[in-house]
């Protein structure tokens, strides 16, 4: 079996079935009956997150659902395969959220992640419209340690924005969303596809130059400014000012934060991304800034540092810091129930044959 760069075996098909041996990670048997989804808690531009609780042990799941189809149209089957690739490296980081397995029908691609429910960390900034110091200092870090980590094994993570950082029960990080990192990415090598939220565009990306990982640490600035002022940096509701205002506006700091943390925004939010903070030796940089002085980054990954913020949750199944909107809707009954036509050698089925598939005589029984 070939292997990834991050020692993963990379998934092969087998030629016979169109089932993929993804490993001693792989539930070849796993399917969307194996499960009750309960809530949407979370919807993107291909597919929703939904709660799910497995039946045969009533362990609570969030399970990412994307319709093939939907993906294909739009051209991102690439990036989706670097998802799942993704997630199943980083199943060991502390503010990386795991992904326990994966599977597939013939019409959708199903992610079975730890189920994290201490509400996105955009919630409550929206909440609380900005955060303190120490309390941006706390997260920042731990987005940091995980960022860092990830360009240790030559991912760039590409779509850094408070939706994708999550907080556990307890309140650390945890980023999700992977669908847009960039695997392989070697520290001399760009890349130039992109696709994200404006609000985060690194002015490279807007130019369409080739980037690096230094567009992470831009987009950790803009998190970073974002929890301190309330609004990302550079922010215009005119979208096309908004993208002027990166390119060529300069920075403009509200008052009243220290000298340590204008320092930091000045150095992960330059337009030059040779000069920005954590261009040259990554991580370590941004480890060793002083804003982070009051960080001991061993206690912080060992999750010895307690989180400012305790999100209160009274169980797993507790959905108060999941924004209502997503929490109401019904879960569509087609998760799992749609008659899914057995997979062909053309068209949706094949173009995905990195994901174990569970062959079901048909979807339909499923519900
Ligand atoms: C895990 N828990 C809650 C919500 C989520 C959203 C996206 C990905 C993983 C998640």
């Amino acid at each position: 079996m070939a292997s990834s760069p991050g020692g993963i075996p990379s998934p092969q098909p087998s030629r016979a079935n169109g089932n993929i041996n993804l490993g001693p990670s792989a539930n070849p048997n796993a399917c969307p009956t194996d499960f009750d989804f309960l809530k949407v808690i979370g919807k993107g531009n291909y597919g929703k997150v939904l709660l799910a609780k497995r039946k045969s042990d009533g362990t609570f799941y969030a399970v990412k659902v994307l319709q093939k189809k939907s993906i294909l149209k739009n051209k991102e089957q690439s990036h989706i395969m670097a998802e799942r690739n993704v997630l199943l490296k980083n199943v060991q980081h502390p503010f990386l959220v795991g992904l326990r397995y994966s599977f597939q029908t013939p019409e959708k691609l199903y992610f079975v992640l730890d189920y994290v429910n201490g509400g996105e960390l955009f919630f409550h900034l929206q909440r609380e419209h900005r955060f303190l110091e120490p309390r941006a200092r706390f997260y920042a870090a731990e987005v940091a340690s995980a960022i860092g980590y990830l360009h240790s094994l030559n991912i760039i993570y590409r779509d850094l924005k408070p939706e994708n950082i999550l907080l556990d029960c307890q309140g650390h990080v945890v980023l999700t969303d992977f669908g847009l990192c960039k695997e392989g990415v070697e520290p001399e090598e760009t890349t130039s596809t992109f696709c994200g939220t404006p609000e985060y565009l690194a002015p490279e990306v807007l130019r369409k130059e080739p980037y690096d990982r230094a567009v992470d640490w831009w987009c950790l600035g803009a998190v970073v400014y974002e929890m301190l002022h309330g609004l990302p940096p550079f922010y215009s509701r005119d979208v096309a000012q908004m993208y002027e205002n990166i390119l060529h506006q300069p920075l403009q700091i509200p008052g009243g934060r220290t000298v340590a943390a204008c320092d930091l925004l000045k150095g992960l939010l330059h337009k030059d991304q040779r000069q920005r903070l954590g261009s040259k030796a990554d991580f370590l940089e941004i480890k060793n800034h002083i804003f982070f002085s009051p960080i001991n980054w061993d206690d912080l990954y060992h999750k010895r540092l307690t989180p400012p913020f305790n999100p209160n949750v009274a169980g797993p199944a507790d959905l108060k810091h999941f924004d209502p909107e997503f929490t109401q809707e019904a879960v569509s009954r087609s998760i799992g129930c749609t008659p899914d036509t057995v997979a062909s050698s053309s068209g949706a089925s094949s173009a995905f044959l990195g994901f174990s598939y569970a062959q079901e005589d048909n979807d339909i029984l499923d519900c």
